[in-house]
């Protein structure tokens, strides 16, 4: 948890910001981590990042663009040496709220202030929806929270509540995140966001403004003409992943304890993947590549695989990665792929 007094300290940035720029990691927990801010103070701008595994110094661009006065970066693990630099320069303080597993490196650098629950006394890593949820304190909001939390496999301590108030989009008595997320309408209320994020910018955005106003659920899963495009991105890639589930699934089904599947195409879907071939597997060393050109984004589950992973970034040169504890991403190229099953492999399995 963060403490009090971070959060108050957040707030106090929040409200001198006039015109921030939110960066946010492009994932589910990161989008709803900007979408509460931006509900609470009722300004500024969002962009999400698709740099990996660091915020590079390519979003200066859009910080110019908008005039920011404050950077809010969001979700995201790393932010490149030369991003924060000019941001110093240029005397825009930084305000970067995580819960990744990683040293944010900053000895030595003055205009970023850094919360992260993992540096809390009591060590904790609840995402970052579930931070921004608490900063902003806005009970209504408490669905849109619940979405960024269940994407990223954590059950807040108000989805009672939530359940209690959209009982029709639960299964009864789910006992995970996953088993919202895979099992309920709810759950695809996460994954039309979670695909939303995968389309056209222009559509990103009308996604988002459609985010900054709504109050209920159903104004996503009931059809009208304000979400017809969310819905239809998601039919698109949906048949698109149900696909390349079914075949990471006889993979799966074929694997003894390290399920290795890699894929190609348009779509980076491999933590969607990942992570549902992870819950219908339970046990199981969950590996899924998506190759692009000679570069492979890899997306890793299962019980304690960040040390296996940052064995991986050890021992091949050039490559990048890590994560949390149970859930980890690397970044490799093509012809290393083979060295990390390996790395995984001999780990898991004898
Ligand atoms: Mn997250």
């Amino acid at each position: 948890m963060l403490s009090q007094e971070q959060i108050e300290e957040i707030k106090g940035h929040l409200e001198r910001a006039q015109n921030p720029i939110f960066l946010f990691d492009n994932d589910c927990d990161g989008l709803i981590s900007f979408i509460l801010l931006r509900r609470f103070i009722d300004r500024g701008k969002g962009v999400a990042i698709k740099s990996f595994p660091e915020l590079d110094e390519s979003y200066l661009r859009r910080v110019e663009e908008f005039g920011s006065d404050y950077i809010f970066v969001l979700d995201k693990p790393q932010i490149s040496k030369e991003f924060i630099e000019e941001a110093r320069k240029k005397s825009i303080p930084i305000v970067w709220i995580d819960h990744h597993d990683v040293n944010p490196g900053l000895e030595g650098v003055s205009n970023v202030s850094y919360y992260n629950p993992i540096y809390s006394k009591e060590k904790s890593s609840e995402p970052t929806s579930f931070l921004a949820y608490s900063i902003a304190g806005v009970k209504k909001d408490n669905w849109l929270a619940m979405i960024g939390c269940v994407a990223d496999n954590f059950l807040p301590d108000f989805s009672e509540e939530v359940i209690k108030e959209h009982k029709e989009l639960f299964s009864k008595h789910p006992k995970s995140a996953f088993d919202i997320l895979y099992e309920s309408e709810f759950g695809k209320l996460v994954s039309m966001l979670s695909f939303g994020l995968k389309d056209r910018t222009s559509n990103v955005v009308a996604m988002i403004n459609l985010l900054f106003k709504i109050n209920s659920p159903s104004e996503i899963l009931t059809e009208d003409e304000k979400n017809f495009k969310i819905r239809k991105r998601y039919e698109s890639v949906n048949s698109v992943y149900q696909k390349l589930l079914d075949k990471a699934k006889r993979v799966a089904r074929a694997s003894k304890k390290v399920v290795f599947f890699q894929y190609g195409g348009e779509l980076s879907m491999s933590a969607d993947i990942a992570n549902e071939i992870s819950y219908r597997f339970p046990g199981k060393v969950v590996i899924v590549a998506y190759l692009k050109g000679s570069i492979a984004n890899v997306s890793i589950r299962g019980k304690s695989v960040r040390n296996a992973t940052l064995r991986v970034v050890e021992a091949i040169e050039g490559s990048r990665g890590g994560g949390h504890e149970h859930a980890t991403g690397a970044k490799v190229s093509v012809e290393d792929l083979d060295k990390l099953r390996k790395i995984f492999e001999d780990e898991f399995e004898d």
